[in-house]
């Protein structure tokens, strides 16, 4: 019932999820890696030609902010694309993929009811009438140092605490579980056609970022040859503006996984989020050239 000329719920990405572990059994395993505030599991799908071979991962994530409806779309290809396409099977050969394409279900599925299309936090009850943090504010690497509101009503709310939503402590300790083999951190988000690595809550540059920043021009590349929008690559807060507390700073500075990267997809032309469902298929098309890059560079280089 998942379909790539609509943006799909939930529940039917976490069916389909199911009926791949059933189609293809010896490639597939889920983790319910937790429950959601709401109750709601979020699931990870590992994707393995050879899972005793101790191949280095790839782990994905989309959706972390819930109106990004793009994010867990392209994610949901990536999965279709590695699991359901022969051509693509030597992907598999010497990397594990590990992919939880829904990062924020609560929000995401708000953010689909009537008058909330532009619901972006969890859905936490904050304070009185204010619900939800921004989860990409919410990790424990700098928290609250830059780019981060406290007050819970606001949009880019860090949260009581770090770590005080379920969802980001479902993801952190998931990460923390496989941190010895992974080796790269992609997390998907909108719009804005730009590939980001840290850092995020500061202008001062990674030690390796000579190496971030020319994975992310061959990515790009590809994603051009294919056919898609050229993607401005650099630091986050030099691109964008500087925001403590996002998943990606943490899956580097504190989880170890040193290739780490936010991808902005391309926006809609009225309203940044709603990229038309017409042309979904076309830019998760484009984008997944890039992940073939990305799979490519892990393989030769572990
Ligand atoms: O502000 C964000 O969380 C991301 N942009 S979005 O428009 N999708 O909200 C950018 C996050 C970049 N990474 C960090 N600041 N750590
Ligand atoms: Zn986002």
């Amino acid at each position: 019932k998942i379909s790539f000329s609509k943006y799909n719920t939930f529940n039917d990405i976490n069916a389909y999820l199911y009926q791949l572990q059933m189609d293809y059994h010896n490639l597939v395993k889920l983790q319910n890696i937790g429950t959601t505030y709401e109750k709601r599991g979020m699931v990870v799908i590992q994707i393995s030609s050879n899972p005793s071979a101790n191949n280095p991962i790839i782990f994905i994530d989309g959706g972390i902010h819930a109106r990004e409806w793009i994010a867990p779309a392209q994610v949901l290809y990536i999965i279709n694309q590695l699991v359901e396409n022969p051509a693509n099977r030597d992907l598999l050969d010497d990397v594990d993929w590990h992919i939880l394409p829904v990062a924020n279900p609560d929000g995401y599925e708000y953010s689909q009811t009537i008058n909330h299309r532009m619901w972006r936090k969890t859905r936490s009850q904050q304070a009185k009438n204010c619900m939800g943090t921004d989860a990409n504010r919410n990790f424990e690497f700098y928290w609250g140092l830059s780019g981060a509101s406290s007050n819970p009503c606001a949009d880019t709310y860090k949260g009581p605490k770090p770590f005080s939503e379920v969802e980001t402590q479902n993801l952190r300790d998931y990460l923390l579980k496989i941190k010895k083999n992974a080796k790269l951190y992609l997390t998907f988000h909108s719009y804005g056609n730009l590939i980001l690595y840290p850092w995020g809550y500061t202008s001062e540059l990674p030690h390796d970022e000579f190496e971030l920043r020319t994975l992310a021009k061959e990515v790009n590349d590809a994603i051009v040859k294919a056919g898609g929008p050229s993607y401005t690559i650099g630091s986050s807060t030099n691109v964008l503006y500087a925001a403590a507390g996002g998943s990606d700073d943490w899956a580097k500075g504190v989880a170890g996984i040193e290739l780490s990267y936010t991808i902005e997809l391309p926006g809609g032309k009225k309203n940044g989020f709603d990229i038309p469902a017409n042309e979904i298929l076309k830019v998760v098309n484009q984008t997944f050239a890039g992940m073939i890059v990305y799979g490519k560079y892990i393989s030769v280089k572990y």
